[in-house]
């Protein structure tokens, strides 16, 4: 019974279709939250518990469904997914259900009637922050876009307590905040008490002979720790479809707490409550390396742990104990190598508590587990310690020496004698310190491996994990990342969404293809001016936005030239402010008559103990004080720092973008995604040949991109020679900008404070190679200023980057990975 979610028996208690959706039903339910439930009496001190109300309001209508769903899914006992990601961007949630079911305007209505504006009420809502950047956020578009192509996909992840850092800024510096996102009560979550899994650590193994001549482990002596689920739903956009994402929140066990209560220490015991639950205590706020800490490891094991059991155990319920047909019927998708450890967790699940031999284990675990890769960087490539996995996960480590021997004698066989193929491939890496590398790992755990950009995985293939596609290269593809059209067009820019469809209907809703209908009206004057009109009104609200947070306030007639993600070396913040700089200098010398003018807008949070990306903020702000307070610049320059970006800022941003930079060294960046967002809305991306940029550029074609700099062989030819010194003694422009920079003078009372910069950009071991690109980048930007100043011009490229972004829905994405990894059959919902 305890196992047992089927809702069947129950399903005459939930009849769908049982609450209103008009404006008086809505008005009903949330007076009766907001009073009964949330005990509020006056909305003049009690506003903010409306947001509560209407959630709670929402979240039942969505429960029908939820419901309806997983009786579908029970009926239909087919193949299933499960996306299995440490993190999760999600955003805020009440606007995406409401438009989901279609009740936005009757919740509108409702909330008139007691004299309160919605936009009111969703801006109380806080971002659900449990991710760090690119990764997070595309595990959320995944869920969207799974959703609304009714596909039986359940997300994974863990419940952090303190979700993404908020950025302050404070004197130029980052200084970082905690988010206790869970302290305003989060009324989408359902806790499931009874579907609680115990996770194992520490400890130490046995092996017993059993009478069938077959060994036994066992695992024993190990502090366990509860792993409670709570289901958020994820709803599909106008079809009855709830799928689940399933976050694991970990907490003490009751046997745990007794024994050290048993030895006498009633507050050792009470210390022990907290270190269980310090495991699901905080996100790691990085977005590459610095990896090594022993509780993200805990994190990561406990995530894939709680998950398998969960799937298993509703196999075994729905199934029995054969697990045969378990590949056949359920696929793990890897979100980079976090939850790698999935892969020897399920061997020793399949193994020690099913009872099944190695081969049949691993054979289903290859079957059904398939990795993503997200990142080309070689330091951001997951090891861990093998004394710390001996001491932590001692079973674990057993299975992946095992899995370890398999692999190097499968590559002997393919490569006899070849000792050096041997060191390269090994899982383990040796050394003084033994290391588990888990991509490795990963990707002898599963039956696909793939990269996020064409590019990407081709250079996946060829360089970082050649060895591995040389001995399976049928394991190796590409899956284009995509950005769901729902959140990323039609929930944050009204104004465009609204011209788009009454142009060419509202299809591209859920077929983002349909766009392309666009082309044909790119040169029509009067959609051209109605364009314009719809992206100025977003730029006016983002220069409202930006002057409350940051105190700045921006020209909405100027060219908004937009860089916001992580701060990261390679993504090259610092040639965007260096471009900057140059535009001061030339317009202080009387130089920029020609110029257009432009207001520069940078955003992101850098990793606490990233010291050169936090100095790059700085950085950012230190050259938008001295621009913004210099006469000279007005009505031709502005910069500012959008302090703690997040999916709410980028929501308000992307809508009113006209330049999208792109500038990361070529090879660094596997695809990103923000670049998708800025094209869908209209903004003309500036960017190297990297990542996604690559099939952007494809798409919308040479006229309509501005393209600058080494493309991934030109950057690694450079490399030998680079000279930096020697590049900006031959740019007369280049000079001027490092001589501003030396003189201090954008760090007046701070002498030093920009060194670090200064020493990066002319350091002939510079990995990102900025300085190469410098000359071709500022071109290329006196291209924008040219293409700009001809308004017709720019809008016509504006529209066509719209119309051409069909490809980078993540829909399409979905479809891919729904073809060539999952093969699942989308659920047939009976309707209501
Ligand atoms: C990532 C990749 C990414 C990471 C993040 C330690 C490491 C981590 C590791 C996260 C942590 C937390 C590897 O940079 C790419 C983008 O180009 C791409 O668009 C997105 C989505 O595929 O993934 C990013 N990679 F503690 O975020």
């Amino acid at each position: 019974m305890t196992d047992d979610h089927s809702t069947l028996g129950n399903l005459e208690l939930l009849p769908p279709g049982a609450l209103g959706m008009d404006a008086d039903a809505i008005l009903a339910d949330l007076t009766h939250y907001f009073c009964h439930t949330l005990g509020r009496r006056t909305l003049r001190f009690d506003a903010p518990f409306l947001y509560q109300a209407l959630a709670l309001t929402v979240r039942d209508r969505l429960m029908e469904r939820w419901n309806e769903t997983n009786i579908a899914l029970e009926r239909n006992g087919s193949r299933r997914a499960h996306y299995l990601s440490l993190e999760y961007l999600m955003g805020r949630l009440l606007r995406n259900a409401l438009l989901s079911i279609d009740i936005e305007d009757r919740a509108a209505c409702a909330l008139e009637r007691i004299g309160v504006a919605m936009e009111e009420v969703q801006g109380l809502e806080h971002d659900t922050g449990l991710g760090n950047g690119g990764l997070g956020r595309l595990a959320a578009c995944f869920l969207d876009s799974c959703a609304t192509l009714a596909l039986p996909v359940t997300g994974y992840g863990i419940r952090y307590q303190y979700g993404m850092f908020h950025q302050r800024i404070s004197d130029g510096y980052q200084v970082e905040e905690p988010d206790p996102w869970l302290r305003d009560v989060f009324p989408w979550e359902i806790e499931r008490i009874d579907l609680a899994r115990t996770i194992k650590y520490g400890g130490r193994t046995a092996v017993h002979e059993e009478r069938d001549g077959r060994t036994r482990h066992e695992w024993v002596d190990t502090h366990d720790v509860l792993a409670i689920p709570y289901d958020v739903p994820i709803p599909g956009y106008r079809n009855g479809v709830v799928n689940t994402l399933r976050l694991w929140s970990a907490a003490a066990t009751d046997e745990f707490d007794l024994e050290e209560f048993n030895a006498g220490s009633y507050s050792e015991a009470v210390a022990a409550k907290n270190e269980a639950e310090n495991i699901s205590m905080v996100l790691y706020p990085n977005t590459a390396t610095e990896s090594g800490h022993e509780l993200r490891l805990k994190q990561q094991y406990f995530l894939a742990s709680a998950s398998l059991q969960d799937i298993l155990a509703d196999w075994s319920r729905r199934r029995g104990g054969d697990f045969s047909g378990f590949a056949a019927d359920n696929c793990f998708q890897l979100n980079d190598t976090h939850p790698a450890i999935a892969v020897p967790e399920l061997m020793r699940l399949l193994m020690d508590e099913h009872g099944l031999g190695w081969d049949a284990a691993w054979a289903v675990t290859r079957e059904s587990m398939a990795y993503t890769n997200h990142t080309l960087l070689p330091e951001a490539l997951e090891t861990w310690p093998v004394a710390m996995f001996r001491r932590l996960l001692p079973r674990v480590l057993e299975i992946i020496f095992e899995i370890n021997a398999r692999l190097l004698a499968e590559v002997s066989l393919a490569w006899p004698g070849d000792n050096e193929r041997l060191a390269r491939m090994s899982i383990i890496e040796e050394g003084p310190e033994p290391l588990v590398r888990m991509a490795y790992l990963a990707i002898a755990g599963s039956f696909s491996v793939n990269g996020v950009a064409e590019l990407h995985s081709n250079l996946l293939r060829h360089g970082l994990f050649q060895d591995f596609a040389e001995l399976w290269p049928e394991k190796f593809n590409n899956k284009t990342n995509g950005v769901t059209q729902r959140r990323w067009l039609a929930a944050c820019n009204p104004p465009l969404s609204g011209l788009i469809s009454e142009r060419i209907g509202p299809g591209w809703a859920t077929e983002l293809s349909r766009l392309a209908e666009l082309a044909e009206h790119a040169g029509d004057a009067s959609f051209q001016a109605a364009w314009r009109e719809a992206r100025a009104a977003n730029k006016g609200r983002l220069a409202a936005g930006i002057e409350q947070r940051a105190g700045v306030a921006l020209d909405p007639e100027m060219l908004f030239d937009v860089q916001v993600k992580r701060i990261h070396e390679y993504k090259r913040q610092l040639l965007n402010v260096l471009h900057a700089i140059h535009l001061y200098d030339q317009i202080r010398r009387g130089d920029g008559e020609h110029r257009v003018p432009r207001a520069l807008i940078i955003g992101g949070k850098a990793a606490p103990g990233y010291v050169m990306a936090k100095n790059i903020i700085k950085f950012i702000n230190n050259v938008a004080g001295v621009i913004n307070s210099d006469p000279a610049m007005a009505g031709r320059l502005q910069m500012v720092f959008y302090p703690d970006y997040n999916v709410s800022a980028m929501e308000l941003i992307c809508p009113a973008a006209d330049l999208s930079e792109q500038i990361s060294t070529a090879g660094k960046e596997a695809s990103g995604t923000g670049n998708m967002k800025f094209m869908m809305n209209g903004a003309v991306t500036i960017g190297t040949l990297d990542g996604a940029n690559v099939e952007i550029l494809e798409a919308v074609g040479g006229e309509n991109f501005f393209l600058f700099g080494l493309n991934v062989e030109e950057v690694e030819a450079a490399r030998a020679a680079y000279d930096p010194a020697a590049i900006v003694a031959a740019d007369a422009d280049f000079e001027r900008v490092m001589q501003l920079l030396g003189s201090g003078h954008f760090n007046r009372l701070e002498p030093g404070v920009l060194d670090p910069i200064i020493h990066a950009v002319l350091n002939p071991a510079d990995p990102w190679m900025t300085a190469a690109d410098f000359r071709s980048y500022i071109d290329a930007q006196a291209r924008v200023d040219e293409a700009f100043r001809d308004a017709g011009r720019w809008t016509r490229m504006s529209i066509l980057n719209t119309a051409h972004s069909g490809r980078f829905s993540s829909d399409r994405t979905i479809e891919d990975y729904n073809r060539d990894i999952w093969r699942l059959q989308a659920v047939p919902l009976a309707g209501p």
